[in-house]
């Protein structure tokens, strides 16, 4: 069975649809540290857990019989600026404390997101490769660059079997995220049908790795359904779909709401996109478990108006 750890979140929740789906409503157990996503906990079995406490885990772990965890929970890299030394704790932690129950034989295979934000101002901006140098200035983003370096030895020392993919920014619908410097892209969709404007938090010309929930998550769960001989990489793998500015979201928006109006009032957030890359080259996930994206912008902007639409009436 399989245990999601930070199912209310962005993408946790989304992930727990689709694995229900996949695998049946009993054998996906959803938890987080409380219940503020009540479509997720009122979907099927839910627990309370504290991701950095490894005793409610393992608890949940032999309860329910799981044998894979997704470790979704984690704090991003606006709000581990303001508090760096909690991002850290709980970042971290969380990964040993995962890590440590497969490799003491309680789960067999682990999930857990790497990101874009393990590069940072030193590393190739276009097209950036899997390979590269890696000097992040975020504190988000040194979790995520030694947190790969962990999987990787775990995987090397201990034979533990964890996948990791390096997210871009995620564009969805479903449910709001929490924190990142990627999210004025989902704020902008809410914005566009609630006031038909939007005042941009990172200035038009910043461009940026994305990527749809639903090819997220189809690479999560590609990654984890492949050959484990076919995983060559255990630190964690490039991803991505597109790239695009505030500036060209904000004309494929326009194709649908005319009068919609973009301002740009760039905040501390700005100094943190700056230091991403604007393109990645996802070359080894596409050779070595077949990922591909399927959505563009346009696509995006389609079908998020489209489904906040909906959702909204
Ligand atoms: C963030 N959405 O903004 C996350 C992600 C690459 C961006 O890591 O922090």
């Amino acid at each position: 069975k399989i245990l999601i750890i930070g199912a209310c979140g962005q993408i946790g929740s989304e992930l727990t649809y689709k694995l229900r789906e996949i695998h049946g409503d009993d054998n996906v157990i959803a938890s987080d540290i409380s219940y503020n996503n009540l479509g997720i906990v009122n979907s099927g079995i839910f627990e309370i857990i504290d991701a950095m406490d490894y005793k409610s885990i393992l608890v949940c772990v032999e309860k329910h019989k799981i044998d894979t965890i997704y470790l979704m929970a984690a704090m991003l890299s606006a709000t581990g600026e303001k508090y760096p030394m909690k991002a850290w704790d709980l970042n971290m932690t969380s990964l040993f404390h995962v890590l440590d129950l497969a490799k003491a034989k309680f789960i067999k295979k682990v999930f857990w997101p790497s990101s874009i934000a393990v590069f940072g101002p030193s590393t190739p901006k276009e097209n950036t490769p899997q390979y590269t140098t890696m000097e992040p200035t975020t504190v988000y983003g040194i979790t995520k660059q030694v947190g790969e370096r962990w999987c990787e030895y775990y995987n090397e020392k201990y034979d533990v079997d964890v996948r990791s993919i390096r997210y871009p920014g995620i564009i969805s619908w479903k449910t709001l995220p929490g924190g990142g410097t990627t999210d004025y892209a989902v704020e902008i969709y809410h914005k566009a049908l609630e006031e038909s404007k939007y005042e941009c938090f990172l200035s038009e010309k910043t461009a940026l790795p994305m990527l749809f929930m639903d090819d997220a998550i189809k690479a999560t769960v590609d990654i984890m359904e492949a050959k484990p001989e076919a995983i060559k990489i255990r630190s964690s793998y490039n991803l991505s779909g597109i790239s695009f500015t505030p500036e060209e979201i904000a004309l494929s928006i326009q194709k649908h709401i005319p009068d919609f109006k973009m301002s740009y009032n760039p905040d501390f957030r700005q100094k943190i996109a700056d230091s991403w890359p604007k393109s990645i080259d996802d070359t080894q996930a596409r050779e070595q478990w077949n990922w591909k994206h399927s959505f563009d912008l346009e696509a995006i902007t389609k079908e998020m108006l489209t489904q906040l639409k909906a959702t909204k009436k």
